[in-house]
C-alpha cells in the first residue's frame, strides 16, 4: 500500500513525509491531552520496571541479575521520554497532576529530571555489576530522585 502510494503520488508522499519531519519536538502531539497521556504512560512503564528492581533489591523476590539488568534498561529508556511532553499548553490538559510550577520554574524541573536520569543510569550500572547490595543502594538513590520531583511538581 505504501509502495503503491509512492508510485501513484510520489509528490503527495513526499509532502506528507516533509510535514512529519518538519514538526518541532513541541508539536509532536496532536492534542495537549495526547502529550499528557504520553508522559504518564512513560512514567507508568518506568515505575513498573523500577518497582520490579525494588522487589529484588529489598528481597521480596529472589535476586536475578539478568532480570535486574533488563528492567534497568527499560527504566533508562523510559526516563528519557516524558520531558518533551511537558510542552506549552499541556499544563491543564487531560487528567494531569503536574503543578503550574513545572512551567514557572522550568530550569529547576529540568534539573530534577536530569538528576533522575543520571541516577537511573547508575542503577543500570549497578544492575550490570550483578551485586544485590549495590543494586539496593542505587535503587534508594534513584527513588529519592523520583520522590524529589513528585514532592515539588506533582499534585497530591
Ligand atoms: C517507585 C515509584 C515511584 C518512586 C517513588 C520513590 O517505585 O513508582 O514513583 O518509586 O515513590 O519515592
Amino acid at each position: 500500500m505504501q509502495s503503491s502510494l509512492l508510485k501513484i503520488r510520489p509528490s503527495l508522499a513526499l509532502a506528507a513525509l516533509a510535514l512529519v519531519v518538519a514538526l518541532p519536538a513541541s508539536a509532536q502531539f496532536q492534542k495537549p491531552e495526547d502529550a499528557v497521556k504520553y508522559r504518564q504512560s512513560a512514567f507508568t512503564v518506568m515505575a513498573n520496571h523500577f518497582g520490579r528492581i525494588g522487589a529484588m533489591a529489598n528481597g521480596r523476590v529472589p535476586f536475578d541479575a539478568a532480570a535486574a539488568q533488563a528492567n534497568a534498561d527499560i527504566v533508562v529508556a523510559m526516563s528519557k521520554l516524558p520531558y518533551t511532553a511537558f510542552g506549552e499548553g499541556t499544563d491543564k490538559a487531560g487528567n494531569t497532576r503536574a503543578l503550574p510550577v513545572v512551567w514557572s520554574k522550568r530550569a529547576d524541573f529540568d534539573a530534577g529530571a536530569k538528576k533522575m536520569q543520571d541516577e537511573v543510569v547508575k542503577l543500570q550500572a549497578a544492575a550490570k555489576a550483578g551485586n544485590r547490595d549495590q543494586l539496593k543502594a542505587a535503587f534508594g538513590e534513584a527513588g529519592k530522585s523520583c520522590k524529589a520531583c513528585h514532592d515539588d511538581y506533582r499534585k497530591e
